[in-house]
């Protein structure tokens, strides 16, 4: 199977550090808060189970007729996104920010200039309906790329334009997912615009995930080297209010 070196090397490097030791470890603060979490262990595990696996991708023909628009549906009343919607999104760029060297803002027609990726998968969500549907968008590993992670980064968060009350929805993804091959920048769904109702005009794609890590209405990716202090610190909308897991494997 082919895997990307990125991960390849990642995979070494958490190898060799697991190998240091019960001492080494507990004399890193960050990899100690790694590690010591039940919900940390089971990621790991989860990790070393699937490895660089692929999530399953789907044929055209098997495309559901009807994929639901769940959560918000739309991020009106966030005004800055609704001057861009009116503009059907022409003059509005994603802000890529944080721990990089090259900050980014990125139109539209920028983010398509890049080399695309489409894929057909099967999105599940926790309150128990599925769809399959088509996704095609730049690799975020490309856009990471441009900007240029700061060797401090170690997460992704990903700030989206809608909100539940007065609390924006956001989420958050590691640096291994962040590099996997299927982690794209939707903004074309089943061959046409991305809709309304799932995330005009950039949502994240995170295939190994369940679906509230596939955050909508992306304006800005913020990388950063911790989830602490970022509204609930628990890394997600959901995860700062409810018992789902941060890392919310298939
Ligand atoms: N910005 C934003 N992203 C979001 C949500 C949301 O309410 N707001 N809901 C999440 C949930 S729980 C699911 S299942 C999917 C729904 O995506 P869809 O509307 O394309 O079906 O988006 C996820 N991403
Ligand atoms: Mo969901």
């Amino acid at each position: 199977m082919a895997e990307p070196i990125s991960r390849r090397g990642l995979i070494a490097a958490g190898g060799s550090l697991l190998l240091a030791g019960c001492d080494k470890l507990n004399g890193n603060p960050a990899l100690r808060g790694l590690l010591i979490s039940a919900e940390d262990a089971h990621r790991a595990s989860q990790r070393l189970l699937t490895g660089g696996a692929l999530a399953p991708e789907f044929a055209e023909n098997q495309r559901s007729p009807n994929f639901r628009s769940n959560g918000n549906a739309t991020a009106a009343g966030n005004a800055e996104w609704d001057r861009h919607a009116a503009e059907n999104f022409a003059r509005w760029s994603l802000r890529v920010d944080g721990l990089v060297m090259r900050p980014l803002d990125l139109t539209l027609e920028a983010l398509k200039a890049l080399p695309q990726r489409s894929q057909i998968t099967r999105h599940d969500c926790v309150e128990g309906w599925s769809a399959i549907g088509g996704w095609t968008g730049p690799q975020l590993g490309t856009v990471l790329r441009m900007a240029s992670l700061l060797p401090a980064a170690r997460y992704l968060v990903f700030h989206c334009a809608d909100r539940f009350g007065p609390t924006p929805y956001y989420e958050s993804i590691d640096l291994i997912d962040a590099f996997h091959p299927q982690t794209i920048l939707a903004h074309t769904m089943n061959g046409g615009p991305l809709p309304t109702g799932h995330g005009a005009p950039l949502r994240l794609r995170v295939e190994r995930q369940l679906g509230y890590k596939q955050a909508k209405y992306v304006m800005r990716i913020e990388a950063r080297a911790s989830l602490a202090g970022l509204y609930g610190g628990k890394g997600g909308f959901w995860e700062d209010r409810s018992d789902y897991a941060w890392y919310a494997g298939i």
